[in-house]
């Protein structure tokens, strides 16, 4: 029996080890492979443990240059939600906020998954009306969303200010209470132990270099700094830096990549009860489970490749939060960090074929693709698993860029473009 204790209680969380690295084998990278998934975040890996489990391929391997969940899936607020305007958007977000409400018992690991309510804040008559047009077109596809008046909104979050005087007045808001907040690098390894129990190797600090393709034109294999590795079946799956990856197999794709970042504050004891976004002045804001108020700016302006973020930006969301909050104005803030997201022309996902025989692509999750996570791998394992798509991912092809059957969610987003 061992003592009692902090220490022993976090073992326990974790599945008995002290290292998460641990609780996995930690194979070599095979020489040729049913499926090598390109990037080891949380689509990727969860698109490899549904693979394996839902359609029986377990020769797959998950090739990461950095680390588990180092790229945007451990940098991101953590907001799930599926509020989303368009009815493929509330089906694909809804699909995997269904996946959330079980995924911990699923993959038996705790990812800390907590519909406490995501509450969208109006601060003028035009978000009024639009965040009660999402409401009435959620409710129209089955998504729960309802309008709050000021007090109401002011009841559900005690610490909000709707004074009338102030420079974002809150106009009321719209409230999603099955969003919520889980712990993303809990999902990155969950995802990685449950798919690595069913087989699948997850090969970290190695990087894809190359995409091979034969005469026909079909994927053949991928080098990496690990050796080359054969394979038919390849899924790109590295946010914000997919167009240098889909142009190693020659694809060029509808994306830009830019910094979004994110800060953190000292840890206090609980104060914050839910989740609040404001789309008109770039702010969100949640409380984790250690403490700390988990903010979220606002994406710089200019693309780039830099993972932190222009400091003029977090600066305007901190003087939102502390108009909106103005309990947090004495509070230090702890860190601040940036990750890569890619952006699409109608700020939809891409979860396709693509015109490269054996060439799969999951890309542009832009600021919103932690909450699809589950939901995302699942359609994705099917597309790459049968070759062809699911019908919830069927829309968002690269095609619609050609054929102008755009989902353009672009307004709906919460966050500044
Ligand atoms: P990643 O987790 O970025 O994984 C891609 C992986 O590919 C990386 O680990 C990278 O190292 C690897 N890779 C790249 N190139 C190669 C290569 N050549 N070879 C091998 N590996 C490679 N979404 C929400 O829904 N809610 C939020 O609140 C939210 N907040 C955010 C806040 C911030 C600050 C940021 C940056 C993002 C936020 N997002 C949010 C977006 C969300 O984080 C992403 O959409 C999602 O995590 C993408 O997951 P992924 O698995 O596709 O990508
Ligand atoms: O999509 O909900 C979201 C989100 C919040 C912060 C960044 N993205």
């Amino acid at each position: 029996m061992q003592p009692f204790s902090a220490f022993n209680l976090f073992r326990r969380a974790l599945g008995g080890h002290t290292s998460w690295q641990a609780q996995w084998r930690q194979p070599s990278l095979k020489s040729e492979y049913d499926v090598v998934i390109i990037g080891a975040g949380g689509h990727g890996l969860a698109t490899a443990y549904y693979l394996a489990k839902e359609h029986g391929v377990r020769n797959v391997a998950v090739i990461e240059r950095g680390w588990l969940g180092g790229g945007n899936t451990g940098r991101n607020t953590t907001i799930i939600r599926s509020n989303y305007l368009f009815d493929e958007s509330a089906a694909l977000y809804d699909h995997a906020v269904k996946l959330w409400e079980g995924l911990s018992q699923g993959i038996n690991y705790n990812v800390m998954y907590s519909a406490r309510g995501v509450l969208m804040l109006a601060h003028t008559v035009h978000d009024v009306q639009s965040a009660q047009r999402h409401i009435h077109a959620n409710r129209l596809n089955g998504v729960d969303n309802e309008w709050l008046s000021p007090e109401e909104c002011r009841e559900f979050c005690p610490p909000l200010n709707i004074a009338k005087n102030i420079r974002y007045p809150v106009m009321g808001g719209a409230l999603q209470r099955r969003g919520g907040t889980a712990r993303h690098d809990a999902v990155a390894w969950g995802f990685a132990r449950a798919a690595d129990a069913l087989g699948v190797d997850i090969i970290q600090n190695c990087e894809v270099t190359a995409i091979r393709r034969n005469a026909a034109g079909a994927v053949e294999a991928v080098e990496t700094t690990k050796g080359t590795v054969r394979t038919k079946k390849v899924g790109v799956v590295t946010a914000g830096h997919t167009s240098v990856v889909m142009g190693m197999a020659g694809v060029r794709m509808p994306l830009e990549s830019f910094p979004l970042q994110a800060l953190v504050s000292e840890p206090v004891k609980p104060a914050f009860p839910c989740v609040v976004m404001s789309n008109t002045i770039h702010a969100y804001i949640s409380q984790s489970d250690k403490g700390e108020m988990v903010i979220g700016a606002g994406t710089d302006v200019y693309p780039s490749y830099s993972q932190r973020g222009a400091l003029h930006i977090a600066e305007h969301t901190l003087d939102a939060i502390c108009e909106l909050f103005p309990m947090f104005r004495r509070m230090r803030m702890l860190r601040n960090w940036g990750g890569i997201v890619d952006v699409t022309p109608d700020r939809s996902p891409i979860l396709s074929k693509t015109p490269v025989p054996g060439l799969y692509v999951n890309c542009g999750w832009g600021t919103g693709g932690f909450k699809a996570t589950p939901g995302s791998g699942n359609v994705f394992a099917h597309t790459i698993a049968r070759d062809e798509p699911h019908p919830i991912n069927a829309p968002f092809s690269l095609d619609r860029f050609r054929d102008g059957f755009l989902i353009d969610e672009a307004a709906a987003a919460a966050v500044a473009h």
